[in-house]
C-alpha cells in the first residue's frame, strides 16, 4: 500500500511536472550536509519559504503565483539556528532571507558613505543610523557561514518545488526523529500539466481565456508516509476565512497523521497563530508590549516546536 503511494505520486511527479536540472547536485549538497550535523549529533529542520509559481505556456510569459514574502521562513530560520539546529532553507528566489531580511527594506546605496582611500583602495563605510545592529546582525550571519549550519536551496515553479522537496525528504528521511519539516512555504494546489500547456505565449486575439487546471498531488502524504516517516512533520494552514481555519487544521492533522499544524489568517499572520497537534491547541499571541520590543512571533512558534520535538525524540528513543 505505501509502495503504491509513493509509487503513484512518483508517477505524476516525473510526468507532468518537469524535473529540475540541478536536482542531482542539490541532493548530493543536501546528503552530504545531512551526514556531518547527523554524525555530530546535531538536529537538522527542512525549513520551506516563499511562494510556488504555476507557468500557463511552456515559454512563460504569465504565471500564477502563490501569496508569500518569505519572512516567515527567514525568521525562523534565524531562531532555529539559535536553538542549534542546521538548516536547509528551501525558499523560493529572491524572496526574504535569513539576516538579510532585517535590511530588506533599506537602499543599501543609501546606508554607505565613500571613506578615505586605504593602500589606494577606496573604502565604504556603513551608515550605523541607516542599517542599525549590523555589526550584531553580520557576526551571527559569519558565524553562521563559518560553521556551515546554513544550506540555501532555491526554487521558483511548483515543479522545482515538489522535486526538491521529495529530494530533500529522501536525505533527511535517513536522520529519523533528529529531522524536523517546517512546511512554511504557500505553495499551490492548482497547475497545468506539461502535456496540456501551450509552447507559445497564448494570443488574446484569439479572445476571453479560459484555464483549467488540475490538484496538485499531495505530496505531504508520501513524504510523512514513506520519505520520512520517522521524523517531526509540521505543516502551515493558511485561510482568509477565520471561521474555517481551525478546522481545515485538524482535517490536515487528521489525513495527514503528521505531529503539528500551524494555523494562520493572512491578515493577522504577524500576531497571532494557532499550534495544533492531536492532542493539544496552543495560541501563541504577539502583545504590543512583545512588539514594542521587537519580538516577533516566529521566535514564540519555534520555542514551542523545539520543545515539542525534543520530547518527540526521547519518546521515540526511549
Ligand atoms: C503559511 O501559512 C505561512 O505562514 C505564510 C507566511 C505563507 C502565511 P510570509 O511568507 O507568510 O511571512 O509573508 N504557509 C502555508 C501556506 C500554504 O500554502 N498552505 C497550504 C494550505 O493552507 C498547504 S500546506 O492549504
Amino acid at each position: 500500500m505505501a509502495k503504491h503511494r509513493a509509487a503513484s505520486i512518483d508517477g505524476k511527479l516525473s510526468e507532468e511536472f518537469a524535473v529540475p536540472s540541478h536536482v542531482d547536485d542539490v541532493t548530493e549538497l543536501m546528503a552530504a550536509f545531512a551526514e556531518r550535523h547527523g554524525a555530530a549529533g546535531r538536529r537538522l529542520v527542512l525549513i520551506t519559504s516563499g511562494g510556488t509559481k504555476v507557468p500557463l505556456e511552456s515559454r512563460t510569459v504569465r504565471f500564477l503565483d502563490n501569496f508569500s514574502s518569505g519572512r516567515r521562513g527567514a525568521s525562523s530560520a534565524e531562531y532555529f539556528l539559535d536553538a542549534g539546529y542546521a538548516v536547509i532553507f528551501l525558499h523560493r528566489h529572491r524572496s526574504l532571507y535569513p539576516y538579510a531580511r532585517q535590511y530588506s527594506g533599506v537602499n543599501l546605496l543609501d546606508s554607505l558613505q565613500l571613506g578615505g582611500s586605504g593602500g589606494g583602495d577606496q573604502v565604504v563605510v556603513v551608515n550605523r543610523e541607516a542599517l542599525p545592529k549590523i555589526d550584531k546582525v553580520l557576526k551571527r550571519y559569519q558565524d553562521v557561514k563559518r560553521d556551515g549550519l546554513l544550506l540555501p536551496v532555491e526554487f521558483s515553479t511548483l515543479s522545482e518545488y515538489l522535486h526538491l522537496l521529495k529530494a530533500s525528504a529522501q536525505v533527511l528521511g535517513t536522520l529519523g526523529s533528529k529531522a524536523m519539516f517546517y512546511l512554511a512555504a504557500a505553495v499551490s494546489d492548482f497547475y497545468i500539466p506539461a502535456s496540456d500547456m501551450p509552447e507559445h505565449k497564448i494570443q488574446s486575439s484569439n479572445g476571453p481565456l479560459q484555464i483549467s487546471m488540475k490538484m496538485v498531488p499531495k505530496i505531504l502524504s508520501p513524504l510523512v508516509k514513506d520519505w520520512a516517516p520517522r521524523a517531526f512533520v509540521i505543516s502551515f494552514k493558511l485561510e482568509t476565512d477565520t471561521s474555517i481555519l481551525l478546522d481545515k487544521a485538524r482535517k490536515a492533522l487528521d489525513t495527514y497523521r503528521h505531529q503539528a499544524v500551524v494555523a494562520n489568517v493572512l491578515d493577522t499572520r504577524r500576531g497571532y497563530v494557532v499550534v495544533v497537534t492531536h492532542d493539544t491547541q496552543a495560541e501563541l499571541i504577539l502583545t504590543d508590549e512583545d512588539v514594542s520590543k521587537g519580538v516577533e512571533i516566529e521566535d514564540m512558534i519555534v520555542s514551542n516546536l523545539t520543545r515539542a520535538h525534543a520530547q518527540f525524540i526521547s519518546k521515540q528513543e526511549g
